[in-house]
């Protein structure tokens, strides 16, 4: 067992999940095993918490191998922000920006390579490149063939809960019952996907933090993930930076790391097996503490 910084091997034991690896293409993602540290690579002018800063394919590159280094898991690349409010861009210029670093890191990384798009056609671009899991914020409601494309491929799919879209999903969300109403919508999308031929082991559940929820809502979200086991299928979670925790703790978002914090560990504590965040390093220590005691309280 190695024990480079991110992976200590005595935070190394299963944590009796019963769920079996993630697939993804070359490299199957154990989440039974530990928390799974997803780094975020985005690749855009402006995502809202780091638009513009890995826009050069040499900086990205080099930032996904630090995220490796500090014991990312995995790295999700994007090219499309969807932060509330954000305008969609063209299959053109989103392939324009996510192929460089794809193409290198495809090569070069030894952890499975994520790429956020719900747009089947990048999807299919970058999986032809090498690309093991596509991140579908939309979980296959913006695009009908997306679910064939990550079939054929045979590769990991992530499949996200949001309400609306991104340009729409912040005005004025409402739900009854916020939880029961994820999990059914989740439920259907699973079905969905497996019917047009994704394995069932290749597929992941999101609750979509931020993704058409008041910050209400994405707290009950956190407090009660545990809900979403029923799905049988590994839950990712993405709280890093957002504003719910800018509201609550009336912070700006390049001052979210203890929030982001405190809302990872209760997502790991509630089951998240993978946690999509841009604080590698101080994040695979809260994950690595978090499931210590969450394993000293199954014994
Ligand atoms: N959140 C964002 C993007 N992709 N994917 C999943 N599965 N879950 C999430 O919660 C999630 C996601 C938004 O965060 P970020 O990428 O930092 O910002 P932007 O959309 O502005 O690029």
């Amino acid at each position: 067992m190695s024990s480079s910084p991110g992976h200590p091997p005595e935070a190394v034991t299963a944590s009796g999940t019963g769920l079996p690896p993630l697939r993804c293409r070359r490299f199957p993602l154990d989440v039974a095993a530990r928390t799974q540290i997803m780094g975020v690579l985005n690749v855009t002018p402006d995502s809202f918490s780091d638009g513009g800063r890995y826009l050069d394919p040499g900086r990205a590159v080099e930032h996904a191998h630090r995220m490796v280094e500090e014991g990312a898991d995995l790295i999700d690349v994007g090219g499309e922000s969807t932060r509330p409010g954000a305008q969609p861009i063209s299959v053109e210029e989103e392939l324009r920006r996510v192929l460089p670093p794809v193409r290198r890191l495809a090569g070069e990384l030894r952890v499975p390579l994520s790429v956020d798009t719900y747009k089947a056609e990048v999807a299919a671009a970058v999986l032809a490149e090498g690309c093991d899991l596509i991140n579908d914020i939309s979980g296959l409601g913006f695009d009908s063939r997306m679910a064939s494309v990550v079939a054929e491929a045979g590769a990991g799919l992530v499949l996200t809960h949001i309400r609306g879209t991104p340009r729409t999903m912040h005005e004025d969300p409402r739900y009854t019952d916020v939880i029961g109403e994820v999990r059914e919508v989740l439920r259907e999308r699973i079905r969905l996907a497996e019917a047009h031929g994704v394995h069932p082991e290749a597929i992941a559940v999101d609750p979509g933090i931020g993704f058409g929820k008041r910050v209400e809502h994405n707290l009950l979200l956190l407090e009660r993930l545990s809900e979403l086991k029923i799905l049988g299928k590994p839950m990712l979670v993405g709280p890093s930076r957002k504003s719910f925790i800018g509201t609550v703790l009336g912070l700006p978002v390049e001052d979210r790391v203890e929030g982001t914090a405190a809302a990872v560990a209760v997502a790991i504590w509630q089951g998240a097996q993978i946690v999509r965040v841009h604080d590698v390093r101080v994040m695979v220590r809260v994950a690595r503490m978090t499931d210590a005691m969450r394993r000293a309280s199954a014994v």
